[in-house]
This record gives C-alpha cells, structure tokens and sequence, in this order.
C-alpha cells in the first residue's frame, strides 16, 4: 500500500486530485503514511519542490534523490536573464530545457524563476533607454513564456523590487529606474498574454514576517488585485540563518497575503544549522505554510547542501552524501508522512554495487563486488553479475549465487544487513577459457 500511495501521489498534477483518487479507492492520505516528501505533501494538497540545476541531472544520487522526493523542480540559474537571453533577441535555453523535459518526463511540475530581476541581468539591457528597455522587456516575457507555454506551473514574473532595509521603497534598477514603477504591473499584464495558464507570482526575500518590506509588497498586490492586474500568487523566499530567523509573525504574514486572494508559496526555502535545531525551524516553516489554505506548495533551494549557494551553512533536507537529515525527518514528519525506512519497499532501501578485479594471473582473475546501502538501513540484497562468454565461474564466497545463463544473481550468506551507507562485499574466482573480458555488474536491490 505504501507503494500505491506514493504511485497515486506523484501521478497526480495536483494534490487534490491525489486525495479524491485515494479516497475512491477505499483509503485516505491519513489511513497510510507517505514516505516521501512530495507524496506526503500532495496529501495535504500541496506541492514539495526543489531548485534544480541542470548540470548535476548527470550525478546519479542527485537525480535519484530529486525523483525520489520532489513534485516541483525550479531551475535554480537556468531561466534567468543572462543564462536565457545573453544578447538581445538571442534565446538560449537548452539547460533550462533539460531542467524541464526532466522534471515533466518524471510528473513533476515546473516553477519558471525567473523573468525580471535587476540581478544576473545582461549589460545589454542596462544599456538600452526607456522605449527600448520596454520593449526588451516584454520581449523577453513573451520569448521565453511562449517557449514554455502550458508546461510552467507558477511564473516568478518580477523578482526582488523592493528595497531591504525600513523605506519600503523599490529598490534601483534598469526597470525601476527607466520606466518607473509601473514596470512591474506591465510584466504581468504581458505576462498573463503570453501563458495565460501559468500563475503569475511576485517574488522576494526579507518579506517573510510582517515588516516595512513585506507591507510594500503587501500594499502592491493589494492595489494589483483592486484595479484587476493579473496576478495569483506571493513567492516567500524564505533564507533563514542567525541573523534572519524564521520570523514568529511567519503564519499571519502568509495568511495576511492569501487573504488579499492571492496563492502564497515558499519559493527557496533554506535554513542554516544541523540537528533538532534546524529540524524544529524547518517544523515551523511547513507548520505555517499548513495552517494557510492557500499556501500551495514548498521549494526547498537545493537537493543536497553539498550544491547550496550557502553550503558552509548545511541549509537543506539531504546532506552532501544524500543522506536525510534530521530537518528531512521533520518536515516529513509535519507533512503528516513517515519514513520507516527498514519497510521492504520503502525507497530508503537502496544499494550500489561496484566491481573490482583484484587478482588476474593469465588464465583466471578474482573479482570483488561491493555493496553499500544507501540512506536507510537493509535487511538484505541482490546483485547481478553478466559473465562474457566463455568464461566460467569455479568459486564463489560471502555470496549465494543462482545462475541463468551467463548472468549471476548473487543473494547474501550471511552478510545482508548493513546499516545505511555501510558495505560488504562478495568475490569469485574466474577461469578466462581465453576471454579476459571484464564482467559487467547489473542493478543492486535491496529491501
Ligand atoms: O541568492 C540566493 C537566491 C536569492 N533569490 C533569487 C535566487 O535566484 C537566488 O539564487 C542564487 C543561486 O542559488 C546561485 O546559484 O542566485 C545566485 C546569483 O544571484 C546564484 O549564484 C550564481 C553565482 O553567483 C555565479 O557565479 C554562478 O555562475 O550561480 C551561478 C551558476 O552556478
């Protein structure tokens, strides 16, 4: 059941839809616990994302981990200015592609961060005056909104405009500062023209708690939803370390948005520390974003902390080995799931398998073939081993083997369970029969 449940979740675009397919077949969110974080959050209606970067889609834990948990993918550099549009008129959108073909080809949706920001802009556009910045700047809306059109969830049409800081004032940009603030009202309303299926969100940091910032922003939606600009949704950053700390005003700032008729979303989530610390942070974070009914999903900024812009501050869920943290079994935890990671089935069961050749004497060689759990323990394993023609095995130990063919299937002796992250290793003796062919080592299982 456990499997069906996280089968249902992921298949389904949208939580509720998962909910409404669970309870038609005879069960509730509630009646099994989700196992991951997205299936956990989707039965509480809500989406689990990660930023994503396409460069580490190769890495096999990264893109295990990502598909794994997560039902959103935000590209974390691939759509911004300079990556997308270098020189004007020019789109270059091959990473972000293969962020998004990744993320829609495993039923995740995809948050489109992000259209106009002042920052990781080209010096091209700095350049232009106003009537030409104006239009570059629905340009490149329509540039890259068309290209993505109907595949984008949530859009981040105008990020970081306000000032830090008391003022409340917008903060200086080529935007700001050549077409004054109607610029952003004028990126949503090309924006809702170009996708009219994607949700339009404003975006910012430091507007996390009720302050001088958070109430400028505040009094723009308001303004926005009075006079009917387009706009769905408040993107909170949400980067928490010491000197910025999970506001104790964080719920009522959300629901203070959402009450405007807007969605509110955690849109980069990440928050310094280890241990129960930062797991009881991460608890309030999500706590928050459940006691607020338009609060439709979380992004966390990153899989592992080992990719973190801040990863000396260790701020995300899984460590630099993929391995969950304390902040991991939290959220879960908060997101109404459980992990039970020895469950046979479970997706914390894992291993890999490596081969080694560690003898070779002309007409035979030895082979090693480790195994290691992954990030929960194992009671036990399976590896497979493609012997080339025509060679034979004569011995075999720390391993039962059964054969088909040329391929072994190697079961434990007496070594299957293994704590997470820990190996053993079975090996055989190979006569060559004239091949001194490597053999090629399958998939590992285990439960
Ligand atoms: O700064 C944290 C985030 C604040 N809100 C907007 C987000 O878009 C922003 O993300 C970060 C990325 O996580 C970093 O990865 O934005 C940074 C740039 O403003 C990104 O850093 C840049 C480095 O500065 C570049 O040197 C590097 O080439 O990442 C680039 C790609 O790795």
């Amino acid at each position: 059941m456990t499997m069906t449940l996280r089968c249902l979740a992921r298949t389904a675009a949208a939580g509720l839809v998962a909910v409404a397919a669970l309870a038609t077949a005879g069960h509730t969110a509630e009646a099994e616990a989700a196992d991951t974080l997205g299936s956990a959050a989707a039965g509480q209606g809500r989406y689990f994302g990660a930023a994503v970067a396409a460069n580490h889609l190769g890495e096999a834990d990264y893109a295990a981990t990502l598909d794994r948990e997560f039902t959103s993918a935000t590209p974390e550099n691939e759509m911004k200015w300079d990556a997308t549009e270098p020189s004007r008129g020019t789109f270059t959108l091959a990473a972000a592609d293969r962020v998004v073909d990744h993320a829609r080809s495993r039923g995740m949706d995809v948050r489109g961060h992000t259209l106009v920001w002042h920052s990781q802009l080209p010096s091209w556009v700095g350049a232009l005056g106003a009537a030409d910045l104006r239009t570059a700047m629905n340009d490149h809306i329509n540039g890259l909104m068309g290209h993505y059109k109907g595949q984008i969830h949530s859009w981040d049409v105008v990020n970081e405009a306000f000032q830090d800081g008391g003022s409340g004032a917008r903060r200086s940009s080529p935007f700001q500062d050549r077409l004054g603030d109607g610029f952003i009202e004028e990126a949503f309303r090309t924006a809702r023209a170009a996708d009219p299926a994607a949700r339009l969100c404003y975006n910012d940091y430091n507007t996390d708690g009720v302050n001088a910032k958070s109430n400028a922003v505040y009094a723009m939606v308001k303004d926005f939803k009075s006079r009917g600009v387009p706009i769905d949704c408040v993107g909170f950053q949400s980067h928490f370390n010491s000197a910025s700390p999970v506001p104790a005003d964080y719920r009522q700032n959300l629901q203070r948005f959402a009450d405007l008729g807007v969605d509110v979303q955690i849109t980069e989530l990440d928050i310094e520390g280890s241990g129960s610390a930062q797991a009881a942070n991460y608890t309030k974070v999500t706590d928050a974003c459940l006691a607020v009914d338009r609060c439709t999903g979380i992004t966390v900024w990153g899989v592992t902390d080992k990719y973190s812009w801040r990863s000396g501050g260790t701020p995300l869920l899984f460590d630099g080995d993929y391995r969950k943290k304390p902040a991991y079994d939290a959220v879960l935890t908060a997101l109404g799931g459980s992990g039970d990671p020895g469950d046979p089935g479970d997706p914390g069961a894992s291993c890999t398998a490596a081969y080694t050749r560690t003898a070779d004497w002309g007409s035979g060689y030895n082979g090693q073939v480790t195994i290691t759990a992954g990030d929960a323990p194992i009671s036990s394993w399976t590896a497979t081993v493609v012997l080339p023609s025509p060679q034979s095995v004569s011995s075999l130990w720390n391993g039962t083997p059964t054969w088909a063919g040329n391929v072994m299937t190697v079961s434990p002796s007496w070594n299957g369970t293994l704590a997470a992250g820990a190996s053993t290793s079975f090996g055989f003796t190979v006569a060559k029969n004239g091949s001194g062919a490597a053999p090629t080592v399958g998939g590992c299982t285990a439960s």
